[in-house]
């Protein structure tokens, strides 16, 4: 007889969401100032001009938002706590603030009402304002450490007894190479002074990745000696990375498509489950990549329970680009023949292809040999409901639910057929919401928001991602 699996049973299926692309209300109930408030209220920092001042105002609407995980019978949330609501100025001198402490101590406790386990990312790139101003934020090794460890530890205090799981900083790519390297997002810094920035982008990114894999570390170390043993949660970070597949056979695409991974995910993963950075970047960068001490080393190596993965696509890659931030390959979705890879999202970046994610599942099991907890996957429409467009037909997000599709055969497939211990997945996002420099002109969410009235309304995707964990059709049986 066959045997007929699906998804294991205390698989956690969820969506997620970032404090400052939801909860709006910046400026209320004591909190400070974010590097993103600043970045985003900048003119020419965003696509269409906007803040995160007002979003889906998740702050005030929050009980609302927890109703909807709820109707959709959810049993898990992640979702990220503002530094700058719990301790405004940021540093570890700095007075806490009582009422941002409330707000998620409440926001948790209604969630556990509805039987919603949190799932808390403790860093998604809202740094106050206050320590970038002190001593430029991520640059500086000891003060910010030290400062994100204390931060951790008010969180463990506060939140712990209720939260299990805790993931300490969301893509410290993107606050590296997208906030010091390209500057396209906070704080912005770049070489490129056309652009009136500041930094340079020749060393900055390395430095703040660095000091990024050092604080989380720490908080790790602090966790796992004062908070675990009482509180019984597990910890990790969550790293991007898409799969990165060779252009064709040729041995140039099949090491650069290497090269790509080593750049985009064995920076961060590589020091953190095995206990070193990646040869080929030492090779490109030379001195200019940093390295930590044995002590460091003792502290970063081994420093995540699981591996936490976001990932949206699938690169086709070439030998001989010039592009450093990524390891000096090309990117690309066109096949040699001229076909596209997968069904192409309106964000540039993104294609449809489930194959990659499944192949990318494999390559991180093999290699880093944890549990896998999918923690971000999802698909944006640009532009999604603008116009003369009905709420029925803005709902029908074919697009999306056939990518969602993909990925959860993907998933199950990578599961039952190839032996990977997944534990999660959160689809990105579980609304429309504030996308960094794109503004409001791209749509992740499985939820439309009407940003005039703040009114939610589930897409089909949604319904697609509440049935199909319960779908008979989804039950695989081999043999
Ligand atoms: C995630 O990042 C974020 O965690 C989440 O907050 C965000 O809303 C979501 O994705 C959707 O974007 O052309 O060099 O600027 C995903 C990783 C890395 C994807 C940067 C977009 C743009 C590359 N992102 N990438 S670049």
């Amino acid at each position: 007889m066959a045997t007929p699996h699906s998804l294991p049973k205390d698989f956690i299926w969820g969506f997620a969401t970032a404090s400052f692309q939801i909860e709006g209300s910046t400026n209320v109930d004591g909190r400070g100032p974010s590097i993103w408030d600043e970045f985003s209220r900048t003119p020419g920092k965003t696509l269409d001009g906007k803040s995160g001042d007002h979003t889906t105002e998740s702050y005030k609407l929050w009980k609302e938002d927890i109703a909807l995980l709820s109707a959709y019978g959810v049993r898990s949330y992640r979702f990220s706590l503002s530094w700058s609501r719990i301790i405004p100025l940021g540093g570890r001198n700095d007075p806490v603030n009582p009422k941002g402490i409330e707000f998620y101590s409440k926001f948790i406790d209604e969630l556990l009402a509805h039987g919603i386990t949190p799932f808390v990312t403790l860093y998604h790139w809202d740094l106050p304002q206050g320590l970038q101003d002190r001593y430029n934020g991520w640059l500086n090794k000891d003060e910010v450490v030290k400062d994100f460890t204390n931060y951790t530890k008010i969180c463990f205090e506060a939140f712990g007894d209720r939260v299990k799981y805790w993931l300490t900083l969301n893509e410290p790519w993107c606050s590296s190479i997208l906030g010091h390297g390209r500057g396209v997002f906070a704080p912005g810094r770049s070489s490129d002074r056309s652009r009136s920035a500041e930094g340079d982008s020749s060393t900055e990114p390395w430095i703040v990745g660095h000091h990024l894999i050092l604080a989380h570390a720490h908080a790790v170390k602090l966790y796992r000696e004062e908070f675990k043993p009482l509180q019984k949660g597990q910890i990790g970070i969550t790293l991007n990375g898409d799969w990165a597949m060779p252009y064709d056979n040729t041995p140039e695409n099949i090491a650069a498509a290497q090269h790509a991974l080593d750049f985009a995910i064995g920076w961060y993963a590589d020091p953190v489950y095995l206990g070193f950075y990646p040869p080929y970047m030492r090779e490109v960068l030379g001195d200019r990549m940093p390295d930590f001490t044995q002590d460091e080393w003792s502290v970063v190596k081994g420093s995540s329970d699981f591996y936490g993965m976001n990932t949206y696509t699938t690169n086709l890659i070439k030998a001989g680009g010039s592009d450093e931030f990524q390891g000096n390959v090309d990117y690309t979705f066109t096949r040699p023949d001229g076909t596209q890879l997968g069904n192409q999202a309106q964000s540039g970046w993104l294609q449809d292809y489930p194959d990659g994610f499944r192949q990318l599942l494999n390559y991180i099991w093999k290699r880093y040999r944890l549990p896998i907890y999918v923690t971000e996957h999802g698909f944006s429409i640009k532009n999604e409901g603008e116009g003369d467009v009905s709420i029925e037909d803005i709902v029908r997000d074919y697009d999306r639910i056939h990518y969602y599709q993909g990925a959860t055969r993907a998933l199950f497939d990578a599961i039952n057929y190839d032996g990977v211990d997944i534990r999660s997945y959160f689809a990105w996002s579980l609304l429309d919401n504030f996308e960094w420099a794109e503004g409001f002109t791209t749509r992740f969410g499985v939820t439309y928001v009407d940003y005039k009235t703040q009114k939610r309304y589930p897409k089909d995707s949604a319904r697609f991602l509440i049935k199909v964990r319960l779908l008979p059709c989804f039950v695989v049986y081999d043999g």
